[in-house]
């Protein structure tokens, strides 16, 4: 009875936090990620810059209208308001379910190896019960695929090695009544052509789901959070947005179970506002989707964000509304009714 309650309640929050037409706020950079961010507009990264960033984009007016959750990083679900009250709580206030992200990076595979694998299950039950009385509610865990033109990268081995890490996480995730988001990440680094990147996007979701299903995952409590079908960013011939469109739903409806109830994209270095374009197509192209599609970017509705705010106190509404533009914007991309000439409205 106790385990029928907790799946359905699990499905309940994964629905929720995919749910057009809100979506996810990545903001679970490492202190390493956020200190790159942080250089770019000269700002010292030390531990209260970092809080007062994170507070910045927790604080934004409404931002409730248009992000169901976000995902927080170690560090900043201990860090609370200036008023005091933990970002955890805070986020739970506003009606917008906090996360955090679980594994601890990744390092190299094997000395002579270029490929990563991710790591962090030593003691993630201990670490999920100390986070849940945080008030997270869903957790990530994110791999790394990358692609090489001599065909040698992904390896078998390391595609293996990535999904079975996922799939453990998934299952001791749910074991603790927590929504496991399972991001397999195939990177857009490199010369290939979208063609290539389907190929092994296909593989990785096709063995990841087969770990999943072989770990007892229940399906319907976790979300899907894969790159989408895309050139590499050094491709000479860059694919149109309706390719990418066709193509990333080719690909998800080959792969993902209907059981699964949401997809939420990453953005993975694509310009703000190309990562709308394409989320804003396939929910054009298929209304009748068997799962929900949205997002769950970092980049793409951060990096405005940071550029107006430079660190600076008489910056932080414009940051905040750049924060807020983006997510307005990515909302509108849910249902499809995003269009390019929003990019120029006054919001
Ligand atoms: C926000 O960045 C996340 C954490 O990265 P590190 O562990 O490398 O510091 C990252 O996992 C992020 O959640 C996803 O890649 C989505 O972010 P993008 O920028 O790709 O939308």
């Amino acid at each position: 009875m106790f385990k029928k309650m907790e799946k359905n309640n699990l499905n309940k929050i994964a629905i929720r936090l995919s749910k057009p037409p809100k979506g996810i706020l990545a903001a679970d950079e490492s202190t390493n990620t956020i200190t790159k961010r942080f250089d770019d507009i000269n700002v010292p990264s030390n531990y209260e810059n970092r809080r007062k960033y994170r507070e910045l984009l927790f604080k934004t007016e409404n931002l409730n209208s248009f992000i169901s959750g976000v995902i927080l990083y170690d560090e900043t679900i201990r860090q609370s308001t200036s008023e005091g009250i933990p970002f955890g709580e805070y986020l739970n206030q506003q009606g917008i379910y906090p996360g955090i992200k679980v594994d601890t990076g990744a390092i190299q595979m094997t000395k002579e190896s270029k490929e990563k694998i991710t790591e962090g299950l030593d003691g993630l039950g201990k670490r999920l019960i100390e986070y849940k009385k945080m008030g997270a509610v869903f957790t990530k865990w994110r791999a790394i695929i990358d692609i090489e033109e001599d065909g040698a990268v992904p390896s078998d081995i390391a595609i293996d090695l990535n999904c079975s890490n996922l799939a453990r996480y998934a299952k001791i995730v749910q074991e603790n009544g927590m929504v496991p988001i399972v991001e397999p990440e195939v990177l857009m680094d490199g010369s290939h052509s979208i063609q290539k990147c389907f190929d092994v996007t296909s593989e990785v979701q096709k063995i990841l789901f087969e770990k999943l299903i072989k770990n007892n995952v229940s399906l319907d409590g976790i979300l899907l959070k894969p790159n989408m079908v895309i050139s590499g960013k050094k491709a000479v011939s860059q694919a149109s947005v309706s390719e990418v469109a066709e193509m990333t739903l080719k690909c998800l409806k080959k792969s993902v179970p209907n059981e699964v109830p949401g997809i939420v994209f990453l953005s993975g270095g694509q310009s703000n506002e190309l990562a709308t374009s394409h989320l804003n197509e396939m929910n054009k192209l298929d209304t009748s989707l068997p799962w929900n599609l949205s997002f769950s970017y970092g980049r793409a509705l951060q990096q405005p964000c940071l550029a107006s705010w430079k660190g600076e106190d008489k910056n932080i509404l414009d940051s905040q509304n750049a924060l807020f533009k983006r997510s307005k914007l990515n909302s509108s991309a849910t249902v499809g009714k995003y269009s390019e000439d929003h990019e120029n409205l006054k919001l």
